[in-house]
């Protein structure tokens, strides 16, 4: 007999698929960026469900394509349907205008306008209502990421009985940062409804508590670890740091395939006698990536030997690209890479290949394995996967890590990188120097200290040890099935 509650739910903003129009109608895509990749593999043949928003703003169109997408993704996906206001105020205005870089630390960029409030709460609720419709009081409910910071409130706002958990991608701001929300302790109280909330590091963690100590005098803190149970009047919430991570051995494997060696092989070619120096990004202000550059064109200056010997390959995924701030970005690095290019560049060299799109997933390890160099430097990020995309896909154990100290992943890979303040344009240009001249012991040593650590903190580790808080489960209580939740019926 199937024991009850071991069906999860994920809700997140956007569920993990894109819709394109093509030529023939709305074509499905898989999702981009770090959630998907992370909990994708996870999820699949779980017999789980996910619940999100499709990225459009008309949903009737995407009625006959929730089914074939389900089938495809492995599970049940229902989307929410938002309206233009909605997706204004409540994603790129609030979750995106205030709360993304108030938690990244770069509170100027805040746009603290009430109705963006206002409009979160209500889709808040929208996303509450829709988990309500398609979940049974025996489910977990996994709530990811801060947009849906409200939704464990929501939900009890409607009546219904739920088990929570709230996983936070990004990372949670120190207190003086914190304090600036207008809404401070709206969300803080909203967040302890739930009976679980996940972050990133032990620092956002700590953070986290150091918030509710603004709000509430009695706090009380129980346990030791990684997870510890916070006590706020009547309240108990289990509060943890789960550092997420990616699925190694299948990025191993995939490196290991002849296309992706073949393609390493042909690329690097084309760069001969030189070592190439790799970002990869999305675009965002958060990611460092103006500084990098800046970084890049000093130790050009500063260490000529460097000149026609090294290739920065920079490739930034597009994002949120009807942001002005975005547009302005984008419009900045072309401006950055082309006077760097114009100042160095010499007949057979080209300082800067700048890739500005999405890459599919073979060229992206193809260049994961052809780099002797990766660099890393987010001013402030939640984890940083392609960091440990990056060591996962260096078979030869022979690339050398630059990674931001703001970067989460930090904590786990500071033993094997190099370690830079991505703020420090020299510090960071003497790392690209050091690299460089990095012996191949020395690049043995750190990148096999690294690939250990990723390789045994992989998303599995990550997924059974958040399950494991939130339920005494681990992934084996989620048997993989033939068929996806076929007594579900579809969302009409
Ligand atoms: P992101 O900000 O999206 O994620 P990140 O963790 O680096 O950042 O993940 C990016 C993902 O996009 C990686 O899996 C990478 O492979 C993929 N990607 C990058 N460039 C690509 C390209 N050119 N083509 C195709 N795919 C590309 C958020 C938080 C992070 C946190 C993750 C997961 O901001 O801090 O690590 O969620 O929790």
């Amino acid at each position: 007999m199937e024991e009850p509650g071991t069906r999860i739910v994920a809700v997140s903003n956007r569920l993990p698929i894109r819709l394109v129009h093509g030529p023939d109608g709305w074509e499905i895509k898989r999702g981009a960026g770090g959630l998907v990749t992370a909990l994708a593999p996870v999820f699949r043949n779980r017999g789980g469900i996910w619940i999100g928003w499709s990225g459009g703003t008309n949903d009737e169109d995407l009625a006959g394509l929730m089914e074939p997408a389900s089938r495809e993704a492995g599970y049940r996906l229902y989307p929410v349907p938002l309206s233009a206001d909605d997706v204004g105020d409540y994603y790129y205005g609030f979750s995106n205008e205030v709360i993304w870089p108030l938690f990244h630390d770069l509170q100027t960029r805040c746009n603290f306008k009430p109705r963006y409030w206002q409009q979160y709460l209500n889709v808040n609720r929208k996303f509450a209502e829709i988990t309500t419709k398609h979940s049974g009081e025996t489910d977990y409910i996994w709530v990811h990421d801060y947009h849906l910071m409200h939704m464990a409130q929501s939900l009890k706002e409607l009546g219904i009985e739920r088990n929570t958990g709230f996983f936070l991608h990004i990372p949670f701001p120190p207190a003086d940062i914190f304090m600036k929300l207008p809404w401070r302790a709206q969300i803080l109280r909203a967040l302890l409804e739930y009976e679980l909330v996940g972050f990133q590091t032990m620092r956002d963690r700590k953070n986290f508590i150091q918030c509710l100590r603004h709000i509430s005098s009695g706090i009380r803190i129980s346990g030791r670890g990684p997870v510890v149970t916070v006590i706020v009047g009547d309240k108990r919430v289990r509060v943890g740091a789960f550092p997420i991570s990616i699925d190694y051995d299948a990025f191993a494997r995939d490196a290991e395939s002849k296309e992706v060696a073949d393609l390493a092989w042909y690329l690097h070619e084309a760069l001969p006698d030189r070592q190439v120096i790799l970002g990869v990004d999305r675009l965002d202000y958060t990611k460092g990536i103006p500084e990098r550059l800046e970084a890049f064109k000093d130790a050009l200056s500063r260490f000529p030997e460097l000149q026609g010997k090294i290739t920065l390959v920079q490739v930034v995924v597009p994002s949120r690209e009807e942001v002005p701030e975005y547009q302005m970005l984008r419009a900045e690095l072309y401006r950055l890479v082309g006077e760097i290019n114009g100042q160095f560049t010499r007949s057979g060299w080209v300082p800067i290949h700048y890739l500005y799109r999405s890459l599919d997933r073979s060229e992206l390890l193809a260049y994961y394995r052809l780099a002797e160099i990766a660099i890393i430097t987010p001013l402030k990020d939640g984890m940083n996967l392609v960091a440990k995309e990056y060591c996962a896909c260096n078979l030869e154990e022979n690339g050398v890590l630059i990674l931001s100290e703001f970067a989460g992943a930090a904590a786990q890979l500071h033993r094997g990188a190099i370690m830079v303040n991505p703020y420090d344009v020299e510090g960071m240009s003497n790392a690209i120097h050091q690299a460089f001249h990095m012996d191949q012991e020395e690049r043995h040593d750190r990148m096999h200290r690294l690939r250990e650590v990723v390789h045994h903190r992989d998303i599995f580790w990550w997924v059974n040890n958040f399950l494991k808080a939130a339920l005494a489960k681990d992934l084996r209580a989620f048997p993989a099935v033939e068929d996806y939740m076929p007594e579900i019926p579809l969302a009409s």
